[in-house]
């Protein structure tokens, strides 16, 4: 069987989880704690990054999460989530890395100033003016009525950039401006695999002390 390492509060193992779910696929999930046991040889030995997600399958190990969700879309074609025409294609591919380059360090900036950790106003400014071009993006490649991106089925636009964009109103930006992207999110989070992922609100304020820590070696 599949084994996924991850944590709850990661947005990066979130987009594998939601994947494996809509894709109804069996799997073992491994919980880790990332308060250290992400330097364990074991896991080094899985990733040499210390990084979650990490897929294992049989004698398989796959990390970066993007190299995943490929895997498992080869593998596990059933239920496609990737389209085929080529503009279509490309789009997935704009969304999902604008998501997983512009989006975190900006985050890092804002959780640094929401959790009391030295950052510069000027570092900030340019995160929130990051946050407001990827949101005007998404909202550009959205319709008043669309549910995904991409015509009238879910692909993996929607689960990375919908799995990053359900985070940043932790981060104090609020979606209310971008009505189509508040709208396609509304939509997504009634998805019964956003609800089984979604960190609880208990272990988002226990997660703060860790992230504080991490982040002032940042
Ligand atoms: N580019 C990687 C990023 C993975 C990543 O940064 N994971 C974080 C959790 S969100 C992690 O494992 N941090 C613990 C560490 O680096 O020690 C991916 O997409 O999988």
């Amino acid at each position: 069987m599949l084994k996924f390492y991850y944590s709850r509060l990661s947005v990066n193992a979130r987009r594998v989880w939601v994947t494996l779910l809509e894709k109804n696929l069996e799997f073992e999930p491994i919980l880790m704690k990332l308060n250290g046991d992400q330097f364990q040889p074991d896991f080094l030995q899985l990733n040499p990054f210390h990084h979650i997600p990490v897929l294992v399958d049989e004698d398989f190990s796959i990390f970066e999460s993007l190299a995943i969700l490929d895997y498992l879309e080869a593998k596990y074609p059933e239920t496609s989530l990737m389209p085929t025409d080529a503009r279509d294609i490309a789009k997935v591919r704009m969304l999902e890395l604008v998501t997983v380059n512009e989006l975190p360090p900006a985050s890092i900036a804002l959780m640094k100033q929401m959790l009391d950790v030295d950052v510069a106003d000027k570092q900030v400014d340019a995160a929130k003016q990051t946050m407001a071009t990827a949101l005007q993006y998404f909202e550009a490649n959205l319709t008043a009525n669309s549910e995904y991106f991409i015509g009238d089925r879910l692909t993996y636009a929607d689960i990375v950039a919908g799995t990053a964009v359900a985070s940043i109103p932790l981060l104090g930006i609020s979606l209310e401006p971008y009505l189509r992207v508040s709208k396609w999110l509304d939509n997504l989070q009634q998805r019964a695999s956003w609800r089984q992922t979604a960190p609880a609100a208990e272990d988002i304020e226990k997660s703060k002390t860790v992230m504080k820590a991490i982040l002032q070696k940042r």
